[in-house]
Parts: C-alpha cells; structure tokens; sequence
C-alpha cells in the first residue's frame, strides 16, 4: 500500500502528491514546518507543536488557511490513514505557487501539506555510548537577520553546520550565536550538567524553543533537579559533567565529546540516564 500525504485537505498517493514549481516554498524557502513524533496513536505534544507552526507563520507574514482544530484532525486522520502509531510527522505550510518574483502577495493560496512515515532513528550505539560533535564555523541566524525562533522552510543555516559536522565525521555540529555564547545543534537542543545542575542557552540566545526542551526541563524540574537557562560558553560546554541533546526525532542522545574534549566521566551520565527513563515513560503515558 502507498503511503498517503495530505495536501490542502486531499489524500494523495506519495507518488501523485505533487505542487507547483513556482511554489515559493520550493523557490525561496518561504513556508513553515514542524517535525513531531506519535507514540502509541498519540501525537507527543501536538497543540505546542501547533503553537509554534503557528507562531512561525505570524513571524512570516504567512496565514494558515486552516483552524488549529481542523490541522489536529487532518494530523490524526493522516496518521490512520496511513496504519502508523509509531512515526514521524512533518507538517509543512508554504506560501504557495506564486511568480518568479519575491512578492508574497502574488502566491494564490498557501499549501498545507502532512507526510507521516516510519522514522529512522540513531543506531543505539549513540544513546550507549554518546556521540561525537564539533563546533561549527558557522554561527546561528542572527535574530535580527532571520529569527530563529520561525521554523522556516530555508534551512540552509542548520545544513551548513551539519555539512561541517558530517565532515568532521560528526553526525551533529554545536553552532554558536553572534556573540560567540553556545545556541544549539543543527537540529537539537543542547543541555549540559554542572556540578548537579542542569543548564541550557536561554530562548534569547537564539535557539529554537524545543518541545522536547521544554518537557526535559519539565522532568528534571519534578524530579528535584535544579534547571537554569543560563549564557554558557564554549568553555562551559567543555568543562561539564554532563552533556545531551534533545529533539522530537532524537529524543535525547548523551555527547561524549565536544571538539575532541571529553565531557565528564564517561557518558552517559547519571542525570542524562535519569532524563532519557522519564522521558521515556512521558512520551507514552
Ligand atoms: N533546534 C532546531 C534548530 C530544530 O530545528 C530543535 C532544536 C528541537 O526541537 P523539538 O521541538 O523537536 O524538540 C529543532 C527541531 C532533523 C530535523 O532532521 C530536526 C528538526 C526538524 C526537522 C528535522 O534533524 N528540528
């Protein structure tokens, strides 16, 4: 059986879901997207997910032509139409088939699109035995340039940095910010432990505000575990005890090294562990 994709309200098979060429999503990345996971037939999370789709959309002048409600249940019935209970779901807006010129004005209608698929995730050995990653040269979107905060469709940033990393031999690069302090990874979240506590760069440091960030914090916060969103440097980062990362597809993935530099004891750490079981147990409660 072929996969369905949803495209503005209609069900097509995955080799007849098509849109235009002069869609200004394909010809300047001008659209919006999230990544979600399901667990068990139930999205994780996915009114904050909605939320930021939409708040990506308002930062980009773009208006979704559908309710929250309605792209809840177009996200379920997409799911079961497709049999997966256990999958990745990536919901995609663009701004729709316009001209060959910038203008937004000049697209037709916006282009909701929802592909739900089986995921692929890291070998075990990364969560065993944690990973690798360097830093990358270049640095996160200036937030005056193009807000990090909207999950837009031009992700050339992010794929600049993951290019050094995968050159590097490393499956994830740190980026850092304009002021040199640490942001994120290409498409995670980063946390570290210092001396019992667990810290993570702060929204303004421009980052994307992770929903798996959001429920790590949570967790670790009901757990008794001291939570700050603090500036933190390279050095930092080096120093920690501990260090992870956190994404809808990854979940959250211990590092063992940064730059060559060894992070803590041997990874991962007992607070990562901690983190990964409740994590773990949240996601199919
Ligand atoms: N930072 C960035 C820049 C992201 O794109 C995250 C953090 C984690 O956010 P969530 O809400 O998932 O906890 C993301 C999400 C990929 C990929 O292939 C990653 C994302 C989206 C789509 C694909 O690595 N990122």
């Amino acid at each position: 059986m072929s996969l369905k994709i949803y495209i503005n309200g209609t069900l097509f098979d995955k080799q007849d879901a098509k849109i235009s060429v002069y869609d200004h999503g394909l010809l300047y990345g001008d659209g919006v997207f999230e990544g979600m996971r399901c667990y068990a037939g139930q999205v994780f999370r996915l009114r904050e997910h909605l939320d930021r789709l939409w708040t990506s959309a308002r930062k980009i002048d773009l208006t979704i032509p559908i309710s929250t409600e309605e792209m809840e249940m177009a996200v379920n019935s997409t799911l079961a139409a497709n049999d997966i209970r256990d999958g990745y779901i990536r919901l995609i807006v663009t701004r729709g088939e316009g001209t060959l010129g910038l203008d937004p004005n000049k697209c037709a209608e916006a282009q909701v699109i929802i592909i739900t698929d089986m995921i692929t995730l890291y070998p075990d050995e990364f969560y065993e035995n944690g990973l690798a990653i360097v830093t990358a040269k270049t640095i996160r979107n200036h937030p005056l340039a193009l807000d990090p905060q909207i999950k837009s469709l031009n992700y050339l940033n992010n794929i600049l940095a993951k290019i050094e990393g995968l050159k590097a031999g490393c499956v994830e690069a740190l980026m850092l910010n304009h002021e040199g302090e640490v942001a994120e990874c290409t498409g995670v979240n980063i946390f570290i432990v210092n001396a019992g506590v667990l810290q993570t760069p702060p929204v303004s440091a421009g980052v994307l505000k992770g929903v798996t960030r959001g429920a790590v914090m949570e967790l670790a916060r009901e757990d008794g575990i001291k939570v700050e969103e603090v500036t933190l440097t390279l050095e930092d980062v080096y120093a920690a005890d501990e260090c992870f990362l956190t994404g809808s597809a990854a979940e959250v993935v211990p590092v063992r090294e940064v730059d060559g530099n060894q992070i803590g004891a041997g990874s991962p750490g007992l607070i990562t562990r901690r983190l990964t079981d409740l994590y773990c147990n949240l996601r199919t409660q």
